[in-house]
């Protein structure tokens, strides 16, 4: 098994702030570095949005790396059957790459090959087709710019396309990229798969990013989730590679993304001492 990757813990930009205006880009990156974390990951929904020169100085400020992820929506639904909606899809996810490489970030991640949300019925042949295309054409042009991508698999409620880590292997055969890699969910897993190993030593050194989640998105070790199981398979593969923190609570709101993971609880209501515990426990465990 071949790693080549380097092992970092992140925190997702949402456990600080639900935005990146300058208040919130520096809320997220201030809030992440103090905490002890290696990166933040920010969430590029919108990556026009974004002021790159502002968010180079702030994790120059901060010392603090950065990786980014997204989900699609409706309008930019790559598996869509009209073309005008894929280009749409293309058009984005061309600009995240481009936005994350401008400041330095190596990873692009999350569910970047469909709409996230819940679609109304399985995924045809042609919508599978058409994401495995757009993510052909996207791996390839994050692959000019240094840029790996990293296919996170959700639960049933929040795509049609793979539930499973098996699905996304299969799927990623279909790719058949060297810079596309799994991305594997705690949160996600804990409502889809036979266990928390399965899949893990199935992908070895074809899982390319983790997100830690808690069954209800909330503090660590309180929810549901067998870290234990999780954990002692990524030992036995030897994981190496980026480990975000991610967690959502009514506290801290991205109108868009917020509603789409049906956020309606206050989890809870203190960033910094959540996500110092965060990393508390994820070393603990790995
Ligand atoms: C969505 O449930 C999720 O886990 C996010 O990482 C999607 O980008
Ligand atoms: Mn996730």
């Amino acid at each position: 098994m071949t790693f080549t990757k380097p092992l970092e813990y992140g925190g997702h930009a949402l456990v600080w702030s639900g935005d990146w205006t300058p208040e919130g880009a520096r809320k997220a990156i201030a809030g992440a570095a103090l905490a002890g974390y290696d990166y933040i990951e920010i969430a590029l929904l919108d990556p026009w949005k974004v002021d790159v020169d502002l968010t180079k100085d702030l994790l120059q400020e901060f010392n603090l790396r950065a990786h980014a992820s997204l989900g699609l929506s409706v309008s930019t639904d790559v598996t869509s059957s009209n073309a005008s909606i894929v280009e749409k899809g293309d058009e984005l996810l061309r600009k995240a790459t481009d936005v994350l490489a401008a400041i330095g970030g190596k990873e692009l991640c999350g569910v970047i090959y469909c709409a996230l949300g819940k679609y109304p019925g399985p995924a045809s042949k042609e919508n599978r087709v058409n994401s495995v295309t757009a993510m052909q054409r996207l791996a390839d042009y994050a692959a000019d710019r240094g840029i790996n991508i990293n296919l996170e698999v959700v639960n049933r409620y929040e795509t049609n396309i793979i539930n499973t880590g098996i699905e996304g292997l299969t799927f990623l055969d279909q790719v058949n990229r060297s810079n596309a890699y799994l991305h594997l969910d705690t949160y996600h897993m804990n409502i889809e798969e036979d266990g928390m190993e399965k899949s893990i030593l199935a992908a070895g050194d074809r899982l390319g990013y983790v997100h830690i989640g808690e069954s209800h998105r909330g503090y660590l070790g309180t929810g549901n989730v067998d870290f234990e199981s999780f954990f002692n398979a990524l030992k036995k593969i030897d994981f190496r590679g980026p480990i975000t923190f991610e967690s959502f609570s009514s506290e801290v709101v991205d109108p868009n993304l917020s509603n789409t993971l049906c956020v309606w609880r206050n989890l809870w209501d203190d960033s910094d001492d959540l996500a110092k515990k965060a990393l508390m426990f994820m070393k603990e465990h790995y």
